[in-house]
């Protein structure tokens, strides 16, 4: 005959294992379908609102119908800080993203699919100038359509900022060590005393990056640059009213395209700097989604 305590201890038991099997089933299903948005609390943290890559941002919201989400406006700045405090404790987070970036070689990151293509093809980073450009500052006007270097150049300066290095040195640095590539970049401009030359861009890690490479370039030629530290917006407009001498930070075709077109006639497309860049909603690699529409 079974005693009362058997009982009760048999009763405990399955309880204790019930539990076990419910709480295994919600780990499971939070890592899937709507879950993922609980577990970020329905946020996308997003970067400058200027940026091309938010406009894009909100399309996807949009388009794949992600009624429930929010585009969280911040600066690059605090996005990275927001990845990297998720990251450290393996937490989930989805970031608006780009490549060229250090975040990619820093920590384990991933594309969510965008099986409807709303981030568009890969594009180039092109230099901008102001019209009149090649006549009032014919050496820098040379330099900037002769700057061409590769997503790999740019991490090199990229990985020293972000170990904490002072942008103006880290490119010091780059441009030491490259002289080659500086040499053909200059070749054929001639040096000059003190020019003053304006050269607009926005706190993107892979803009803080080449401005201050092309400036040190420019810097080195005799030049007197200001790097005008600027939102998206202002710093099309300054180049299309000349009180910016140039860019080398125009996301072209398609992140500037609204920019391009609204100024189209008042600059002057120099063609790309860099070519192979990618934009996108980036996740750690732990999280257990693959595309856009698993956020649904
Ligand atoms: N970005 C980096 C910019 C261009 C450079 C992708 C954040 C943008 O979205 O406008």
């Amino acid at each position: 005959m079974m005693k009362k305590w058997m009982f009760i201890l048999l009763a405990a038991l399955l309880t204790i294992g019930l539990a076990a099997c419910g709480s295994d089933k919600t780990s499971n299903s939070k890592e899937k379908g709507n879950s993922v948005g609980e577990s970020v609390d329905y946020k996308i943290i997003g970067i400058d609102p200027g940026a091309g890559l938010m406009k894009a941002s909100a399309k996807v919201v949009e388009e794949y119908d992600l009624k429930d989400w929010t585009l969280v406006e911040g600066s690059s700045a605090a996005m990275t800080a927001a990845l990297k405090k998720a990251y450290e404790k393996k937490k989930p987070v989805i970031v608006t993203g780009w490549t060229p970036h250090w975040m990619f070689a820093k920590f384990d990151l991933k594309y969510l699919e965008d099986p409807k293509g709303v981030y568009g093809k890969d594009e180039n980073i092109h230099t901008i100038a102001r019209n009149g450009l090649k006549d009032d500052l014919p050496d820098a006007y040379k330099v900037f359509e002769q700057f061409v270097w590769t997503p790999d150049d740019m991490g090199v300066v990229m990985n020293s900022i972000v170990n904490g290095e002072d942008p103006k040195e880290a490119a010091a640095k780059w441009v030491n060590e490259n002289a080659e590539k500086i040499a053909k970049w200059t070749d054929g401009a001639k040096k000059v005393s003190g020019d003053k030359i304006k050269i607009g861009y926005v706190a993107w890690d892979s803009e803080i990056a080449s401005s201050n490479v092309i400036g040190k370039v420019l810097t080195d030629l005799g030049y007197k640059v200001t790097l005008v530290q600027i939102e998206a917006g202002p710093m099309w407009t300054g180049v299309a009213d000349g009180s910016l001498d140039a860019s080398v930070a125009a996301w072209l075709p398609s992140t500037h395209e609204d920019y391009y077109k609204k100024y189209k006639g008042k600059f002057e497309d120099l063609g790309a700097n860099l070519e192979g860049t990618k934009l996108g909603l980036v996740v750690p690699a732990y999280m257990d989604i693959d595309s856009i529409e698993d956020l649904k």
